[in-house]
This record gives C-alpha cells, structure tokens and sequence, in this order.
C-alpha cells in the first residue's frame, strides 16, 4: 500500500459531516418536523432526540479531533435561528458561535452549511421557495449569520443538495417522498429561486465578511449513458444536477456529494441490475461514485472551481464494508487529484449515525450512537480514516 499512496496537499481538509435536523434533536420549529408530525405522513420514524448533538456537540467535535481529523462539516438552524420571520434569535446565534469556537478551540476547521434542507415552518407556509420574497428571506437569514462566522469560520456553503429539493418538491406535491426520486420532473421554479437565492447569499456573505469562501453543495448523480444515449442522458442531467454545478461558476468552491451512479438509458433512468450489491439505502454499492463525481464537477465548472467533497460514504451495518467503500472512494479520488483536478478537501459522510430523512435505519456514521443513552462509539472506520487523515495521504 506504502509505494501506492498519495500525499496530500497543505492545508487538505480531512474530516467529517453531518447537518442540524439529523443530529441536534427536537427541531419543533422546522418544516421537516412539522411533515414528520402530519397525521398522513409518510415518514416512518419521527426525528424526535436524534444524536442530541444540540447538546453533545463538544463530544463530537472532541471525538473528531482525537481520531486525528482537522475538519467538521456543520449547518446551522435556520427554524432555530429566525424562529418567526425577522425576529432573531440571539441565543441561537449564541450556540452556533460556541460551536465554532469549539471547532477551532479544536483544531478542527469549521464548514458551514447555511441551509441543510430544513427551512422555518414559516417559511414553507409562506410558500417555501416558491414564495415571491424567497431568496430576500434567506438573505435577511444569511445577514444575520454572518457576524456569528467572523474570524471563526472561511467555508461556507448556503444551500445543500438544491438539486435534491427540487425533486423533493415535486414529490412533496404528489403526495409522499418516493425512495427513487431520478423519475420526477424537477421543480424549475425551485430551481430558479435556490440559484437567485445562492447568488444573493453569496454576495451578502462577501460583504460583510470579505475572507469567507462561499459555495453550495450539489448531490452528484453520476449519470451514466448507456452506448447510443449519450443526449438522452445529458439532458436529463441537466436540470437534476448540471444547470446548479453551472450556477457555480465564479464561486470560492463548489460542494461535492458522492454515493453512487445512475445508467440512463434512450428512456430515462434504468433498475439497478438484480446481481448488485446495495447498501441500506438501496442504492448501488459503486465507490467509483466519488473520482467520476469529482471530474463531472470539474468539467461542468470549467476546471476554475476550487473542490470540496462535502459528503461521501455509506449506509451499512457492516464496517469493514465502510473501509472498503471508502477505500475505493479515495482512491478514485486520488487519481482525479493526480490528474490535476484541484481538491481542497474530504468530508466523510456522517461523523455520526444519524436520522435518514425518515428513519434510523441506513447507518451512515463514523460513529455509533446509541439511542437510549446517546453513548458514542467510533467504529473501526472511524479509526481507520482518522489515521489517514493523521497521515496526510490518501490510498492509490
Ligand atoms: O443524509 C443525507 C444528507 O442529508 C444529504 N446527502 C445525502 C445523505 C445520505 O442520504
């Protein structure tokens, strides 16, 4: 393994993720909560304790350090922060201060995700990001977080997955939120106003911290054309994931989010074949996911945008299947990094076990969280990554 490793640049994040409504607990005030809590709703699991990282965040983040990571991917609340429109919560800007103190206090470089797909209950009565004001509300949000990130934080990512909301939209109005969302048809109003939203975050953030590198996070579909469906392919790529990485163009970076791939046929997308392995997710287990997602985004940026990979990882109840998975992620990416893509960093999805968008059950994290007692437990992988980190290279 020694002659075959690659060694990281200076300054390479190396770390771990996870968002607000998944980790922190008792999120009353958020739409999810409120759709988790609809009488017809079709979430099996409530997010009700989740890990409790509202409170137990300083574990976290020692636990990250003493794996030997130097990075943590966060979001903080927007339903916890403007809890009723206009009207800020001081003792919220005040917890996610503490948190990013804690974070350097560390030796851990906060990355912060300002909008983790939960908005206000608020907001989303008002229309969401339907709403004619929209991206004015999430500016006025993005003004009054700002001064909390001064000094403490440089990364800062405004919308997560927005290719994924737009999908979720639309399954929203159909009634559930289908397991396989490739075959609804986007939101483009969504789309319009996410993409009017990150631009106006970004130049908000800019003026009032001039140091802060802004970008947003995009889900990576991997998007494969079966031989002869190459524009069949690139145009149902287009509005699922390519036109928000284009949107990216002039950013300080841009958010990679890995897991697997998508064959798309002259019809649309096709079945995973019967004989692949799947993770607790259903998805394909396809850990070149990550180096094709990275080159994907380069090329559809102009190769100009610097990389983050802010999520990557698997849902399985066996570890060593993480390290595997993980192993084969890294290694595609160290070949997309010795290509000469410019990579700034690896957030492994999740530090933590953590609530799936409704349910317990496809365990992500590093590590293990007990959900009586929320004891915590790094796995092996978690022991296993922190010492590459330690090591400043990567496999392959
Ligand atoms: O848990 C999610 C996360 O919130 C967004 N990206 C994908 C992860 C796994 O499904």
């Amino acid at each position: 393994m020694t002659n075959h490793q690659f060694t990281l640049p200076d300054g390479f994040l190396f770390g771990a993720s996870t968002s607000a409504h998944q980790t922190e607990g008792n999120n009353v005030n958020a739409d999810w909560w409120a759709f988790e809590h609809r009488s017809e709703t079709v979430v099996h699991e409530t997010s009700g304790d989740a890990a409790d990282s509202y409170h137990r965040w300083r574990e976290d983040m020692d636990l990250l350090a003493d794996l030997g990571f130097n990075a943590y991917r966060f979001s903080v609340e927007w339903a916890r922060i403007e809890p009723a429109p206009g009207q800020v919560s001081q003792s919220a800007l005040a917890h996610y201060r503490r948190m990013l103190q804690g974070a350097h206090d560390r030796g851990l470089e906060p990355v912060v995700t300002l909008h983790h797909f939960t908005s206000p209950r608020w907001f989303a009565e008002r229309g969401g990001w339907t709403a004619p004001d929209a991206a004015e509300a999430f500016t006025r949000y993005t003004e009054a977080v700002a001064p909390v990130l001064d000094g403490l934080a440089t990364h800062v990512a405004t919308i997560n997955e927005p290719n994924m909301l737009a999908l979720i939209h639309t399954a929203l109005r159909q009634g559930g939120v289908p397991a396989d969302l490739h075959h609804l048809e986007p939101d483009e109003q969504i789309t319009t106003a996410m993409i009017e939203a990150h631009h106006a975050a970004k130049a908000t953030l800019h003026s009032a911290q001039p140091g802060l590198r802004v970008g947003w996070t995009v889900a990576n579909q991997v998007f494969q054309a079966e031989p002869g469906a190459e524009d069949a392919c690139r145009a149902h790529a287009w509005p699922r994931e390519d036109c928000f990485l284009e949107a990216a163009r002039g950013d300080d970076w841009i958010g990679v989010q890995a897991y697997t791939r998508t064959r798309v046929g002259p019809d649309g997308p096709l079945p995973i074949p019967d004989a692949a392995e799947r993770t607790l997710t259903g998805w394909e287990y396809y850990p070149e996911a990550l180096g094709e997602a990275v080159r994907h985004t380069a090329e559809v940026t102009g190769g100009q945008v610097p990389v983050l990979v802010t999520e990557n990882g698997i849902a399985t109840s066996d570890d060593q299947r993480r390290v595997d998975y993980t192993t084969a992620a890294l290694t595609g990416l160290a070949q997309a990094m010795r290509d000469g893509i410019d990579v700034r960093g690896y957030l492994h999805w999740s530090a933590l076990d953590n609530y799936e968008w409704g349910s317990y059950a496809p365990t992500f994290g590093l590590i293990a969280v007990d959900r009586d007692t929320f004891a915590r437990t790094p796995k092996p992988s978690a022991h296993w990554l922190g010492s590459l980190a330690r090591s400043g290279r990567l496999p392959g």
